[in-house]
């Protein structure tokens, strides 16, 4: 047993919006302690909390001293599993998040840049997933809500620790979500669970990404 792998930070978050269940941490908890790609996959739940989701982020950052940081969180009603390109410097709240607090266009670091890409493979990512038969896209925005606070929040600290990458995947609701949502898209436990070990061995395996054409028009 090796303790000396190097770590990856995988984040799924609690329940929110009236939901009993997060498919985001459902699928990520699966993944605690496992070994893929000579990296140990340590899993957190983070709260659907502006302020108490950094807290545990960068107390799990300082913990654990990741070398990459995959973030994934629930997009109810998106249909495929989307690799988020961008995380943007703002909160802008459409439902006051699980500490009831509702910020309306306040940055997520008050110095820090309009925005950070995300700096894994997405396209690599993406080509895999596709290989897979797994529904998923490149997405151009993470939302303004505590997904996107906290990708910045990940590229942020990744940009401050040499070699350190990061990156964020929205998923659909689960089915039993989806059967009491009329026509809601929902993806299957499994599905997901073997789409985040793709994209992390991918991510492992790929320093320079692929030029895929995977943009959008709207
Ligand atoms: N999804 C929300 C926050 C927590 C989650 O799983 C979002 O997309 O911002």
């Amino acid at each position: 047993m090796s303790q000396n792998l190097p770590h990856i930070l995988l984040t799924g978050f609690d329940p929110f919006g009236g939901e009993s269940i997060n498919p985001s941490w459902e699928a990520v908890r699966f993944f605690d302690g496992r070994r893929i790609g000579g990296h140990r996959i340590i899993a957190r739940q983070l709260p659907t909390e502006f302020a108490g989701s950094l807290r545990a982020l960068k107390a799990a950052v300082r913990e654990i001293t990741p070398v990459m940081l995959l973030g994934v969180g629930q997009a109810g009603g998106r249909a495929q599993l989307s690799i988020e390109r961008v995380a943007i410097n703002v909160q802008d709240a459409r439902i006051p998040d699980n500490a009831g607090v509702q910020p309306v266009d306040e940055p997520v670091i008050a110095d820090g840049p309009a925005a950070y890409f995300s700096t894994l493979p997405i396209k690599a990512m993406l080509a895999a997933l596709q290989a897979q038969g797994l529904p998923s896209e490149i997405s151009q925005t993470a939302g303004t809500y505590v997904c996107n606070h906290i990708a910045y929040a990940m590229l942020h600290l990744a940009s401050k620790r040499r070699g350190v990458r990061a990156g964020f995947i929205h998923i659909p609701y689960l089915p039993e979500q989806a059967a009491h949502q009329r026509g809601a898209a929902s993806m299957a436990k499994a599905d997901v669970v073997l789409a985040l070990e793709i994209a992390l061995r991918t991510a492992i395996a790929t320093t320079v990404d692929r030029k895929l054409a995977a943009g959008a028009i709207d």
